[in-house]
């Protein structure tokens, strides 16, 4: 294989690189995730994963081990408020993958990310990675309503607070889904968003159709972060804004005499708990759900939803039919998170009437409000 400029700086003094993929709920970090670390493999360098969330049993660690990534997670709490847990992850993963590149996703509704981790990181680790420049993904449809060009449903104030915070504090701004608007409609966006934040760098790219994706990737690997002061984050708004949300996560057990479709169960449930989160006012940041055959990590099909106005999408299939799978549902929304129980349970209750030969067993099921941010550390300036 050849060495490209890629491979030798990632490779430098032996230090691996730490690569965090931030931005809204929903905004295509996962898929982006798995897009760097096939480009990564692609060009003979090995890459550890870490995915975060505030709950358990997450839905990015099944869709990245599917892709056959080595990833590590840190479930029940943020990066910044669990330091600690990702420098451990890092060191597990440098023992059993030895990464050149950590990828990092950070929970979606987190912010102040530079001074909570990757200052920390540079500060306190700074032999063990060097820093990439952060990258802060936004989807386009949500972010034209974040910046008020766009029709739909959005979320409330603080909420936003979060989102707009996110982008302060990136190193490069990545307007992802790209091929999501026509040229016209994704330069106004870009208008907007440099007016607002006129000394950031702006880019756009898609996972689904490659578009820029090498120039972002490359810079990723080759690029440093030098930014050495961090934000303004008023903690009582960014802690209210993330109360606002619902988390819901849930694992169910699906058995059937028959084999059955799971592109179609997922689609139909999917469908479900859209309308009832769309009848009780809910605005959906992220369902995202995974259907694992009997025990095989790797047959996988998988669906989304991003917005309360947007189809559920099928990102991952299974062709064959299924008679025994776990399922993983993970849910997060601008409701009261015993709304969103509720909304699972009815649209679980209505797939089993739509699939008789199907028994649906609900194995696990956890919702909360997120809790206030503690950062372990907190670093607003780096020397030198
Ligand atoms: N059209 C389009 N959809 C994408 C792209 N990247 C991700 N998605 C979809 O956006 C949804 C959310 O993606 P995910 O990576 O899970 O977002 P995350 O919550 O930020 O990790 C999924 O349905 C993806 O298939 C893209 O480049 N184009
Ligand atoms: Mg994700």
């Amino acid at each position: 294989m050849k060495t490209t400029q890629a491979m030798k700086t990632a490779r430098a003094g032996d230090k691996p690189k730490y690569v965090m993929i931030g931005g809204f709920l929903g905004a295509g970090k996962t898929t982006a995730v798995g897009k760097l670390a096939a480009w990564l493999c692609a060009r003979g360098l090995r890459a550890g994963l870490i995915t975060n969330d505030q709950g358990r049993n997450l839905v990015d660690t099944t869709m990245l081990r599917a892709q056959g990534f080595a990833t590590g997670e840190i479930p029940g709490g943020c990066f910044c408020c669990r330091f600690n847990s990702l420098v451990d992850a890092a060191h597990k993963l440098r023992q059993e993958a030895r990464p050149d590149v950590f990828i990092a996703e950070p929970v979606g509704s987190c912010t102040d990310l530079v001074a909570t981790v990757t200052y920390p990181l540079r500060k306190l680790h700074r032999s063990d990675f060097a820093v990439a420049p952060v990258s802060v993904l936004v989807d386009p449809v949500r972010a034209e309503r974040v910046f008020g060009m766009g029709q739909g449903g959005g979320f409330s104030e603080k909420v936003n607070y979060i989102y707009l915070k996110q982008l302060e504090e990136a190193d490069l701004i990545v307007i992802a889904k790209c091929d999501l608007l026509d040229p016209a409609r994704l330069e106004r966006l870009r208008r907007a968003m440099a007016a607002q934040f006129p000394r950031k760098e702006i880019l756009a790219v898609s996972s689904r159709t490659g578009m820029n994706l090498q120039a972002w990737f490359r810079r990723l690997t080759t690029e440093s972060q030098s930014a050495k002061t961090a934000m303004k984050v008023d903690y009582e708004i960014y802690a209210q804004g993330e109360a606002l949300l619902g988390w819901l996560n849930c694992t169910v057990d699906l058995k059937a005499k028959k084999p059955f479709a799971a592109n179609v169960l997922l689609t139909h449930l999917a469908s479900g708990i859209q309308r009832r989160l769309r009848d009780q006012k809910a605005e959906i940041a992220h369902l995202k759900m995974t259907l694992k055959r009997g025990g095989d990590s790797r047959a996988v099909a998988a669906v989304n939803l991003v917005r309360n106005d947007s189809a559920p999408e099928l990102s991952l299939g299974l062709r064959k039919g299924v008679t025994e799978a776990q399922l993983t549902i993970n849910l997060r929304a601008e409701a009261a998170p015993h709304l969103l129980g509720a909304a699972i349970r009815e649209a679980l209750m209505a797939s089993a009437t739509a699939f008789p030969s199907l028994s649906v067993t609900l194995d696990h099921l956890e919702h909360f409000r997120p809790g206030k941010p503690t950062p372990t550390h907190r670093f607003t300036r780096l020397a030198g």
